[in-house]
């Protein structure tokens, strides 16, 4: 369970340590098991709604817009995804995604936007969408081929988006599209309603850790000027800030499941009797542990030192939330195959909260920027600050 231990380390103040017992309290009651089975549409709807109806999700927009704080605070967000995803993966999920789907109205959005969508983010009366990713463009974002014509008062896009987190359950979408020729500097965002003329839900498929998930076609939907984001052009900083914020975030949640993997694997090795003793006894057992316990602090204070960065510093936070991102996440998968180890048959048996975090885990080393994004990220940033220097 979150060290809470941690609280006391000067990235937190006292709100954020109330913030940390309320919420922990509040899921402790209320997210009783992490293996959903049935309608994943449902369980969703179900989870925004509760999460909002709790006050949970007013984190995730800013104060004039029925938020908690004056703007988002990253400390908030992680804390929130990290207890979340310690009870259960997809009331995590739930809550990124109205984060992820409406950050980029929070951050660029015109008082029109801000004041049409953000409430009801807040409120969980409605459900948002981040839609950046296309067939042929995952992690080279840029090389996005969608296409939105400007014609008169209002554009229109064509193209698919895909990988599109509650596609079919959102709302609306954040959706990125280009409006010059092959420039980085010629993608612009628009905010697009789900039930638009021309936007359809062209396909639903699973995925190891279910949850809404699905692609977009868009065919001549047109939408008004004023849906759009931004200065045109200014897209794909839109979605590079966006995800300047939540990434820090990712690794969160995947330091919450990797906190309810550690717990499962101490239980177990306590209760396990094992070569006359138990399995907590032997020292490779010992070993996995120490390891484990490590690396949930070196991921704590990682991500911690990001979202405080940008919340006290004020500044862009690419490398320390890339940082994040990339060690929590890969710890994480660490952390839980160990424990899966040390569960033995029972931790690869189906409905077992291990082998769950275990299926969850797996997609947060890909999403909103890959491992490998990451370490590329961080290199160009850190070159970038080195050079000249020696
Ligand atoms: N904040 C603000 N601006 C940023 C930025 C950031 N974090 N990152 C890049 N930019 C700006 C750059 O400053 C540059 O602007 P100028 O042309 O004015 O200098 C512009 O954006 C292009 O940047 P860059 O040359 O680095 O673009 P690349 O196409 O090389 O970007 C990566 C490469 C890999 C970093 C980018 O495509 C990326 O993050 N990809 C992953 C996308 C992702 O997360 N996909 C998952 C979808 S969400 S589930």
């Amino acid at each position: 369970m979150f060290n809470t231990d941690s609280l006391l380390l000067p990235f937190f103040d006292d709100g954020h340590r109330c913030l940390h017992d309320d919420l922990h309290t509040w899921a402790r009651a209320h997210l009783t098991n992490r293996v959903h089975s049935g309608d994943v549409d449902h369980h969703c709807q179900r989870l925004v709604r509760a999460l909002g109806d709790a006050g949970w999700l007013r984190y995730a927009v800013p104060a004039e817009y029925g938020g908690v704080l004056p703007a988002l605070d990253s400390r908030s967000l992680c804390l929130l995804r990290q207890t979340l995803g310690y009870h259960d993966g997809l009331a995590d999920f739930s809550f990124a995604m109205q984060g992820l789907g409406s950050g980029p109205i929070s951050l660029f959005g015109s008082e029109l936007l801000k004041e049409k969508y953000l409430p009801h983010v807040a409120s969980g009366k409605m459900i948002a969408a981040f839609a950046l990713s296309e067939p042929d463009s995952g992690s080279d974002a840029a090389a996005m081929t969608m296409r939105a014509t400007r014609t008169g008062d209002s554009y229109r896009l064509n193209g698919v988006k895909t990988w599109i987190s509650n596609a079919g359950i959102a709302d609306f979408y954040t959706v990125f599209a280009r409006t010059e020729r092959d420039e980085v500097d010629g993608v612009t965002a628009f905010v697009v309603d789900a039930n638009t003329p021309g936007l359809s839900i062209s396909e639903r498929f699973d995925v190891c850790a279910p949850h809404p998930i699905g692609s977009l076609t868009f065919t001549d939907c047109e939408i008004p000027l004023t849906q759009r984001l931004a200065n045109p052009g200014q897209g794909f900083k839109v979605a590079m800030q966006t995800l300047d914020v939540f990434r820090a975030s990712v690794g969160a949640a995947a330091l919450g499941f990797a906190e309810a993997a550690l717990d499962l694997a101490i239980k177990r090795a306590a209760t396990r009797p094992m070569f006359g003793g138990m399995l907590a006894d032997l020292q490779l057992t010992q070993a996995a542990i120490g390891d484990m316990s490590t690396e949930i602090d070196a991921s704590t204070l990682l991500i911690y030192r990001a979202a405080w960065e940008r919340d006290v510093l004020g500044r862009r936070t690419t490398r320390s939330a890339a940082m994040a991102k990339m060690f929590a996440t890969e710890a994480a998968q660490r952390i839980i195959d160990r424990s899966v180890q040390l569960h033995g048959g029972l931790g690869v048996r189906v409905g077992h909260p291990v082998e769950m975090l275990y299926r969850e885990i797996r997609a947060l080393r890909i999403y909103e920027g890959a491992t490998e994004v990451q370490q590329v990220v961080i290199a160009r940033e850190t070159m970038k600050n080195i050079s000249g220097a020696v």
